[in-house]
């Protein structure tokens, strides 16, 4: 095998967490009268909390403190939170449980590398935190992808040299952070909305890691 560690994005890779997180914008958006759409909410994906707020705010042409910016953020996460405490192993995208299953038996590092504070809760619903060996969330990160932290991070939790590394991330900004720590990156998604990426892949089901490792360069 050409690689020993795997970083996975959580949104967008193995979960859809987008549409909780929309459903909590909208409702702050629409108590300060700001027309916010499923479209706006793509701009959101892979940022973290307080930069979606700020995008919000711009959407609406509305001004707030710093202070009022932290008690909007603090709201949207609790009406957040109302769905992802309800979420199940049953969200988990098609294939991924079989496919970090197959990685850890062949020898596989395994680590998750998401913006998200809540991801270890999140983890935790969809029954997959014992299938990772290193958790890097957005409460340990301060810098957004592109920049290579979170990934950066995950790879020396797991051990691994970067060129031993493959990340697999939904977005463009994550792709480019992958590329910036010298790791391999596998895009899942449409190949015209990753172009950067290594390897492209609709997604994880019936796909096994040794195929991913074929099909990188
Ligand atoms: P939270 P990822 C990201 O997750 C989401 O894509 C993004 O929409 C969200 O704003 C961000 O987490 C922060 O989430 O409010 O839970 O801290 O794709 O990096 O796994
Ligand atoms: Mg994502």
């Amino acid at each position: 095998m050409k690689h020993n560690a795997l970083i996975f994005d959580l949104d967008g890779v193995l979960v859809d967490t987008a549409k909780y997180h929309y459903l909590a914008w909208k409702s702050l958006a629409d108590t300060l009268n700001i027309p916010f759409t499923l479209q706006d909410n793509e701009r959101l994906k892979g940022v973290s909390r307080r930069r979606s707020l700020e995008i919000i705010l711009e959407i609406g042409g509305v001004a707030k403190s710093e202070a009022e910016q932290e008690a909007l953020c603090a709201e949207k996460n609790e009406l957040y939170l109302t769905y992802i405490r309800r979420m199940g192993a049953e969200e988990v995208f098609p294939g991924v449980r079989e496919f970090l299953l197959d990685a850890r038996e062949r020898g596989y590092r395994i680590a998750l590398g998401s913006a998200s504070k809540n991801a270890p809760l999140i983890l935790e619903r969809l029954e997959l935190t014992g299938l990772f060996d290193a958790i890097v969330d957005g409460n340990m990160v301060s810098r957004a992808k592109p920049d290579p932290e979170v990934f950066a991070l995950g790879g020396k939790l797991l051990g691994a040299a970067p060129k031993a590394c493959i990340v697999f991330e939904d977005s463009v900004a994550g792709i480019q952070a992958a590329h910036i720590a010298g790791m391999a990156a596998v895009g899942i998604g449409a190949p015209e909305a990753l172009p950067e990426a290594d390897l492209h892949l609709p997604g994880l089901d019936g796909v096994k890691i040794d195929a991913v490792e074929r099909g990188l360069p």
